[in-house]
């Protein structure tokens, strides 16, 4: 009984319409296993509808024979590219990435997406020889190398920019992925010295943006888009970077075992004397923004080396020594504003900070008097009835408002950060017009509780998928089109109505979540409350019991918690704050409060909310992080895409592990198996008439030796029996559905089997 649910099961998965399986003709089959593995399976004997199979070397079940689903025959074990299977079922891309992982083949192709398998140690796949080897086309088997050289071919040859869009989750590694294609394109396109500077921004940036999490010792908190530019003769030229939605609370806190940003450890640990003394600078371990997670070092890695390693990248990209000693500065600042303490002043639970080391320390790396820091982490301004009116604040609120300081200037110093690479890769330079940009973003995420940072990554996820299926369907269509193919049957997914569940207005869930931001009384349930209200007919969304709601994703169900959701897409800092900054003698803080003016926006009306806090409005987190997204999407828009989908194969880091269930629920999550059934609702398996007449028509039983290759070809598809709906002929191609040519396989093998058997019988005879 447990079979016939598996059964169920896999119909669920939309494979069910793989031609039912007739497990007689074959010897080998997939069988998922109760433990949800897929196992090869022998065939032992059928008897109606069910067969004996043997598998795991011991093991002998009983199952019904359609609950087997084909194995592909073993020439095609490790082939390079998924869509070549005859069998395009989930255990054989399984079994296929599987096999080629073990023997250290980690890059696939799956049509025109590359998969690579994170190896989790070093394989000798990258250098030199192999670039030279892309470079000159002596070998073919995908890689990095080969999408990278692929892009560079397609600029210069149709005059195209490209564009190399990396997706996987955390740990996948996309980062290594995207530095892989960064040092191809450098070495075999470089010349100038810029494509250098260029690389060194990985170390920066990585130091800055980069942190220990659960899942990666050195994960991406932002995503990036890397814009790499060519001069008339093909050469690197130049580079623009854009950076999206740094993880700011990681600044103020993390959970255990994680670190915060990868940069305060390296300057506490690297940073020589006389800077440790300007800076006031201490161990990592006495600062608490550093201490809450109990965790300051990652094994292999020396922060004091890095942190030289990355002064050597600032230098590099033109970032003066001046400019350094100020960027540590607030990166001190930051770490001594967590050691901060208040003390009560009243009887009304206000508290002030304590003038203490601390306080002091943080005043002097900002440049501002003491007495006005302590006023901004102390009071806030409103205005009620027109008139100003300064309000002091509880222990929470004051502690509240020290941490979003902490956070602005933390992320307004990677903005500037970004910005003075920006202007060190493009000073001056002659451009063509032609690019090659490299996207490495966070992929879908679907954690226990999800917040407003997993809303936003997974519709920045929708719309990267929706790039992803009108890429591959033009493609696709540019074939058929071109070979004549009828192009109405073949079926695309399209995530067109997730999208519009985010993005309608006024009632979609950007715009709501907006119009709930700047409303004066509401709370995350009146949210989570206007959304059930507005879109509970819609068939992407669900609500769901207290303030929690679920979006049908492409890449599944995921749940969100909307707690913190309004404040978080406020994400104010105080003009009381900003004003200090404005004030403060030091040239970033400055520079910090000047950004952070120029994105305020008027106030609306009823903006004041009840909390008296916002007396300034900038764009709301989600709202500026659409507007990047719709700039990245027209961006990418206008290059042509080449897809990287980063897997990572075992949650434990280790080499040599492939777990199933974790690889399966990535590939779909990532759209690979989408193109794989994309592929087989379209006619994926492609022969030339020439070679389809050539491999099969020696079966035919009235052979014309005369015959074209077409009319040959048509003969063998009528005597095998082959349905019309089955295959297309082309001009010069036939097209087959998924599991044709298998049949076909099966028959020329048997024969030829037989023939061969003749022949050894007949020789054996003769001696
Ligand atoms: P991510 O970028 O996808 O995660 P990374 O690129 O940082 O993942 O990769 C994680 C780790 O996997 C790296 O630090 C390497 O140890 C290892 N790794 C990845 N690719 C390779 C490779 N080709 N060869 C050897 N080791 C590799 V995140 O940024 O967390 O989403 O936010
Ligand atoms: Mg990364």
């Amino acid at each position: 009984s447990s079979i016939s649910h598996q059964d169920s099961d896999l119909h669920s998965r939309g494979w069910d319409d793989v031609s039912v399986y007739n497990a007689k003709k074959k010897n080998y089959a997939w069988f998922q296993a109760p433990d949800g593995n897929w196992e090869l399976a022998k065939i032992i004997s059928v008897t109606g509808t069910e067969s004996l199979i043997a598998f795991s070397e011991t093991k002998v079940l009983k199952v019904q024979s359609d609950c087997l689903l084909p194995a592909n025959p073993e020439i095609l074990d490790g082939i390079d590219d998924l869509i070549q299977l005859s069998y395009l079922s989930e255990p054989s891309v399984l079994y296929n990435l599987q096999y080629r992982y073990e023997r250290d083949m980690i890059y696939s192709k799956a049509g025109p997406v590359l998969v690579a398998i994170n190896p989790f140690k070093t394989i000798p796949l990258y250098g030199d020889d192999y670039m030279q080897a892309y470079k000159r086309k002596k070998i073919d088997s995908p890689h990095v190398y080969a999408i990278a050289d692929t892009a560079i071919r397609e600029m210069i040859r149709d005059e195209v920019n490209q564009s190399i869009v990396i997706n996987g989750e955390s740990g996948a590694g996309k980062t290594e992925t995207a530095k892989i294609a960064m040092q191809y394109l450098a070495a075999v396109r470089g010349g100038s010295g810029i494509e250098y500077e260029i690389l060194k921004t990985n170390p920066i940036l990585e130091g800055f943006g980069n942190a220990k999490t659960s899942r990666n010792d050195n994960s991406s908190r932002f995503g990036k888009l890397i814009e790499i530019h060519f001069s008339e003769n093909g050469r690197i030229a130049g580079a623009s970077i854009q950076t999206f939605l740094l993880e700011k609370s990681r600044v103020v806190q993390c959970t255990e075992g994680e670190r915060s940003y990868h940069s305060f450890y390296q300057l506490c640990a690297g940073a020589p004397p006389s800077l440790r003394e300007k800076l006031n600078l201490k161990s990592a371990h006495e600062y608490k923004y550093l201490q809450q997670s109990n965790c300051y070092t990652i094994s292999g890695v020396n922060d004091a080396e890095e942190f030289r390693i990355v002064v050597e990248a600032l230098d590099i990209v033109h970032v003066s020594k001046e400019d350094q000693e100020n960027v540590f500065s607030m990166l001190a600042a930051v770490l001594w504003l967590g050691n901060v303490t208040f003390q009560a002043v009243d009887d009304n639970n206000h508290v002030e900070p304590m003038i203490d080391e601390a306080l002091l320390t943080v005043a002097k790396l900002l440049g501002c008097e003491a007495e006005n820091l302590q006023t901004a982490l102390s009071t806030r301004k409103m205005i009620i009835m027109n008139e100003n009116i300064i309000k002091r604040l509880n222990l929470t609120q004051a502690m509240d408002s020290r941490d979003a300081l902490a956070k602005s200037i933390y992320s307004c110093l990677f903005d500037w950060l970004v910005e003075q690479i920006n202007k060190s890769l493009s000073a001056g330079k002659r451009l063509s017009g032609r690019s090659i940009s490299i996207l490495d973003i966070y992929g879908f995420e679907s954690f226990d509780v999800n917040s407003l940072e997993q809303f936003c990554i997974n519709y920045a996820n929708e719309r990267l998928q929706q790039h992803f299926n009108h890429h591959l369907f033009k493609l696709e269509q540019e074939e058929y089109i071109q070979d004549g193919i009828d192009w109405a049957k073949v079926d695309f997914e399209d995530n067109q109505a997730c999208l519009s569940l985010f993005e309608k207005k006024p009632l979609g869930l950007l715009s709501l979540l907006d119009e709930e931001t700047t409303f004066p009384n509401a709370t995350d349930m009146s949210f989570a409350n206007k959304l059930k209200q507005h879109l509970n007919d819609n068939p992407c969304f669900r609500g769901e019991r207290g303030k929690a709601f679920t979006v049908h994703h492409y890449a599944g169900e995921v749940k969100y918690d909307t707690t913190g959701f309004l404040e978080k897409n406020r994400d104010l800092l105080h003009s009381v704050a900003i004003q200090l900054l404005s004030s403060c003698t030091c040239k970033l803080p400055q520079i910090f409060a000047s950004s952070m003016l120029s994105l305020t926006e008027k106030p609306a009306v009823g903006l004041l909310n009840k909390s008296g806090g916002a007396d300034s409005q900038k764009l709301s987190v989600t709202l500026k992080f659409k507007g990047q997204l719709f700039q990245l999407m027209q961006r990418l828009g206008n290059t042509r895409s080449h897809f990287i989908r980063c897997i990572k194969p075992n949650n434990s880091h280790a080499s040599g592990i492939y777990d199933q269930q974790l690889v399966l629920q990535q590939l779909k999550c990532c759209g690979v198996l989408e193109v794989v059934r994309i592929s087989r609702s379209g006619f994926p398996t492609r022969m030339t008439h020439q070679k389809f007449a050539r491999r099969y028509g020696f079966l035919l039983l009235d052979h014309v030796a005369s015959q074209d290759p077409l009319s040959a070809s048509v003969a063998i598809l009528q005597q095998f029996n082959i349905l019309p709906e089955m295959y297309q002929v082309g001009y010069t191609k036939l097209f087959f559905r998924t599991g044709q040519i298998g049949k076909l396989e099966d028959t020329r093998n048997r024969t030829l089997n037989g023939i061969l058997r003749v022949q050894s019988c007949f020789r054996g005879h003769k001696a």
